[in-house]
């Protein structure tokens, strides 16, 4: 059994309820049915596209699925919720990122993890560091040591009746 981290991020569609139904999906991938969900997170596009704003949150649960089982799955709800790709770091109605899978470091063709973005953005380490404050990345840093109140001001924290 493995405790995993994944980014959700929507800026289509109701992106508050594509959230909501994305972590409902998750519950089927959890062990026990149990996902842990940060408070939601609005914040402005990251990147040079001009696209609405997202949001964003943080979901904890444990698996017993392999790492690209678990991709594999997070895609399949990716698609369930209309995800289209096309451009890069475009708007979506659903992104889900693997951030961290237990303390495993791992590199394969399709899947980096820790997510390779995870420790510049603040739409992922806020939310991460509300759902585990204690957490020590992979590499050896506290999750405690990369939030500061710049990066705190870059999200504002929406209601936690979720
Ligand atoms: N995701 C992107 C590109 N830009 N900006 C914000 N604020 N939040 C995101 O989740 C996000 C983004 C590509 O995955
Ligand atoms: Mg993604
Ligand atoms: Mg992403």
């Amino acid at each position: 059994m493995i405790r995993v981290y994944i980014a959700l991020g929507a800026n289509l569609e109701s992106p508050k309820e594509q959230l909501d139904d994305a972590i409902v999906a998750l519950r089927s991938l959890a062990e026990d049915a149990n996902v842990q969900v940060s408070p939601y997170y609005r914040s402005a596009p990251m990147g040079e596209i001009e696209q609405p704003d997202y949001i964003n949150a943080v979901a904890c649960l444990t698996t017993q699925l392999a790492p690209i089982e678990l991709l594999d799955a997070l895609q399949t709800i990716e698609q369930q919720q209309g995800r289209v790709r096309n451009v890069r770091w475009g708007a979506r109605t659903l992104d889900l990122d693997l951030l961290l899978y237990g303390d495993e470091q791992l590199s394969l063709p399709r899947l980096t993890v820790p997510h390779y973005g995870m420790k510049q953005r603040s739409f992922v380490l806020v939310p991460l560091s509300d759902l585990a404050p204690q957490l020590i990345l992979p590499c050896g840093t506290p999750i405690a040591a990369l939030i500061n109140d710049n990066l705190r001001a870059e999200v504002k924290q929406l209601g936690t009746d979720h």
